[in-house]
């Protein structure tokens, strides 16, 4: 038995409560395998053993609260999960499925992810179970207050610097911020996506779904081809999703669906810039539902309690390009067996984990174009990393300046893992090389560390 089997059958019994993580490990692990043979001393290290056990997992009360004076008791978690290469890195989740096994698998991508790009962070994630929607901004501010008043203590700007996830955007980043400041007194890049005020960086709200589209061009080149006229389908109706589909926009792309958690909207004739502006208004300033966007658009379809991918399948909707922008495990293999077989060219992925692991087979066999979450979504945590380095710098970039630097992080994502898929026998494979490329960077840190 090769270590790698040995360490994921080791994770199977000792997190057997933790699904996402162990999809996560064996996904990334059943990767790795070539570099058993190629790298003897990361055998002898034990390094696939040692890197699959977070450095700590801090699990914190958080009680809070309402506005009318009701407690209310909430979990909190923050893994750190590697710091070979940089300081722990990565968003903070709020949502009512959040648990330790999710922010597990997360923080475990996380430390591939900011290793492939190219800039000095570790691996970590965090969050909570509870549920923003339904929430006054007072309810946010005094859970978000409590959340902080213990998480301060085991961060800072070089040693783990948070940042957003799915139901953390600028209010609560701006309410994390505020109230770490007031504690410790101090004004420093702890946070990022912070607002452009107090240390933000510009295109940060932008780089996810701009990196996922820059990164789709980019695979699209290989065969020749581009956005323009393509049909393209978006999940998901918050940050990545909305500037996936602006970007998608601009370069000629037909957008026809988003979607949240109640439901999935179909708009035929393309969802074009004057809709797009309505739903960022819908989601990011009046907080309303994706099924509104029919009573102002009535031509298009709202399909209450279905994903966008089962409509796809029940459909039998052809789609160019798929751009999931949710949350995980959103496609399964019945999914990606209908858009594979309406001529799918391209599956990106802006959310994390949102195929499972059969929906990946699926693709893989097929031979379309797959660019996997920990390279097509690394926009946003590299867009992080340039805002610490303008705060460590004290100064700030221009637009076009981080614009540049973020298409030329994701085009060199996009050739490492090319690369380094052939070099490793799997040509074409941005999976495989997605995950060698960046393991082996924090795998050799791990080595010269010694056994620590
Ligand atoms: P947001 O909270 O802004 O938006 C999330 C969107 O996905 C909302 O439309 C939400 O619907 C929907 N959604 C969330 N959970 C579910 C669910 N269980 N089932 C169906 N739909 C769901 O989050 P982000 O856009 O920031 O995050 C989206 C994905 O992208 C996540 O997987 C995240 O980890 C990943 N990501 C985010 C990055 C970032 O910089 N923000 C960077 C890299 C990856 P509703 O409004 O109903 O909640
Ligand atoms: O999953 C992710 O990469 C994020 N949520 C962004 C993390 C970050 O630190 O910007």
């Amino acid at each position: 038995m090769s270590q790698i089997d040995e360490v994921i059958a080791k994770v199977k019994e000792k997190d057997g409560d933790q699904p996402e993580f162990i999809e996560a490990v064996t996904e990334v692990l059943g990767t790795l395998r070539p570099t058993e043979e190629k790298h003897p001393e990361f055998v002898k290290a034990k390094i696939y053993e040692r890197i699959v056990e977070p450095d700590r997992v801090i699990i914190f009360r958080v009680p809070w609260e309402d506005d009318k004076g009701e407690i209310h008791v909430n979990r909190g978690f923050r893994v750190q999960f590697n710091n070979a290469i940089g300081p722990y890195k990565g968003g903070l989740r709020f949502h009512p499925s959040v648990n330790l096994g999710i922010i597990k698998f997360l923080g475990f991508e996380q430390i591939f992810k900011n290793s492939l790009t190219t800039l000095p962070m570790g691996g970590g994630k965090g969050g909570s179970d509870f549920n923003p929607k339904g929430k006054s901004d007072r309810e946010v501010m005094r859970f978000t207050y409590a959340f902080m008043r213990e998480l301060f203590r085991h961060i800072g700007p070089d040693t783990d610097v948070p940042a957003g996830d799915i139901g953390v955007g600028a209010r609560e980043i701006g309410y994390l911020y505020g109230y770490y400041k007031k504690i410790k007194n101090e004004h420093t890049g702890v946070l990022t996506g912070k607002g452009l005020e107090y240390g933000g960086s510009l295109i940060r709200p932008e780089a996810t779904g701009y990196g996922v589209v820059y990164f789709t061009m980019n695979m699209l080149a290989t065969k020749g081809m581009d956005l323009k006229g393509k049909t393209i389908v978006v999940s998901g109706a918050g940050n990545v999703a909305q500037y996936a589909v602006e970007k998608s926009l601009e370069y000629g792309g037909k957008v026809i669906t988003m979607s949240d958690s109640n439901g999935a909207v179909v708009d035929m004739d393309g969802i074009d810039r004057g809709k797009l502006d309505y739903v960022m208004d819908l989601k990011n300033v009046r907080r309303g539902r994706i099924r509104e966007y029919v009573q102002k658009y009535p031509h298009a379809k709202y399909y209450e309690g279905k994903s966008v991918w089962d409509v796809i399948r029940d459909e039998g909707i052809k789609v160019d390009v798929a751009l999931p922008c949710a949350t995980q495990n959103e496609i399964h293999g019945d999914h990606a067996e209908a858009m594979v077989k309406n001529g799918l060219i391209a599956i990106v992925e802006g959310a994390n984990m949102p195929s499972n692991l059969d929906a990946i087979h699926i693709y893989q066999d097929s031979g379309v174009l797959f660019g996997p979450a920990k390279a097509a979504n690394a926009g946003g945590v590299a867009v992080s990393g340039l805002e610490m380095t303008q705060n460590s710098m004290r100064l700030s970039w221009t637009r076009e300046e981080v614009d540049a630097k973020l298409r030329e992080i994701m085009k060199k994502i996009h050739d490492t893992s090319l690369e380094a898929a052939a070099a490793y026998g799997k040509p074409g494979d941005y999976l495989t090389g997605a995950n060698i490329a960046g393991f082996l960077k924090v795998a050799k840190a791990m080595l010269a560390y010694g056994v620590v």
